[in-house]
């Protein structure tokens, strides 16, 4: 049964996030059965870190081609693949794997991401995470699960005692710059965690297993879908106008005190896409 603000216009929030749910397994059973033979299969992008696997490309693939199948008419706009543009204004936003360098490593931190735009705006959001089964989901209007199980942020009483998650670049010279701030913030926190995945730490966020997130140097497939989790799980999520802009998901409980305390030492110049 769909609420009203769960319908946009003709489309069925429920039933594309249903389908998302499914889509996310699936990649998850491709991905996880695949790594042995994928990881010995890689090429890079923007540096010699920056790694693409087979099955970056393999999982993507599927995922397209299911959406031709059942969703014909709809964008998607992938990390791997290029852009297939829509009639319908339903557009699929997908991470293949998100922590490509821990699946190449074999460290479970690694994540299929499914997001969906209607009309430019971000209604569904699913995170799937293969090495141990868990799924987040969410549609805008209808809470933030784990499984089936409802989810909600943190409240932490101060900035001191934030545990907070962020990410870094591949590039050298943007990974200086991110050291320096994650430096000044290490005074300021409970402790940092970097675990590889922009799209699971938007979901520890959620689910209350870190209290903050922030990074720059990322793009919509890393974000799309946790930030819509985020958001249905009480979480203060702000997101970049621009590619590779700065994203900070926060318990609305420190937001201020962490927005500040971040954006008072990233230049602008450094968001710039590279
Ligand atoms: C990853 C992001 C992560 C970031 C990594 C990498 P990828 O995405 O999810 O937050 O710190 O450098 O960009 O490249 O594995 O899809």
């Amino acid at each position: 049964m769909t609420s009203p603000d769960r319908t946009v216009a003709t489309v069925d929030l429920d039933h594309l996030c249903s389908l998302a749910r499914t889509l996310g397994r699936q990649a998850a059973d491709l991905v996880k059965a695949g790594r042995t033979a994928a990881v010995v299969d890689i090429d890079t992008k923007s540096d010699p870190t920056d790694v693409v696997t087979a099955m970056d490309r393999a999982c993507e693939a599927l995922l397209r081609e299911r959406l031709a199948e059942l969703r014909p008419g709809d964008g998607v706009h992938g990390e791997e693949h290029t852009e297939s543009e829509g009639r319908t204004g339903v557009r699929w936003i997908i991470d293949p794997i998100d922590g490509t360098v821990n699946y190449l490593y074999g460290l479970e931190n690694y994540s299929i991401s499914i997001a969906v735009e209607v009309d430019g705006d971000l209604v569904v959001g699913v995170v799937t995470k293969p090495a141990t089964g868990e799924q987040f989901h969410a549609v805008r209007g209808g809470g933030a699960f784990l499984d089936d199980w409802p989810i909600g942020c943190s409240a932490p009483t101060d900035l001191s005692l934030t545990l907070l998650a962020t990410g870094f670049g591949y590039l050298p010279s943007r990974r200086a710059a991110q050291g320096a701030v994650v430096g000044a913030l290490l005074a300021e926190v409970r402790d940092i965690r970097r675990m590889g995945s922009a799209a699971l730490d938007l979901c520890n966020v959620a689910a209350g297993r870190v209290d903050a997130y922030y990074e720059w140097g990322t793009h919509i497939w890393d974000w799309a879908a946790g930030a819509v989790i985020c958001r249905e799980a009480g979480v203060d999520v702000r997101l970049p106008e621009d590619d590779e802009g700065l994203v900070v998901a926060c318990a609305p409980s420190v937001s201020s005190a962490l927005n500040d305390a971040i954006r008072s030492r990233i230049k602008p110049e450094w968001q710039v896409p590279h």
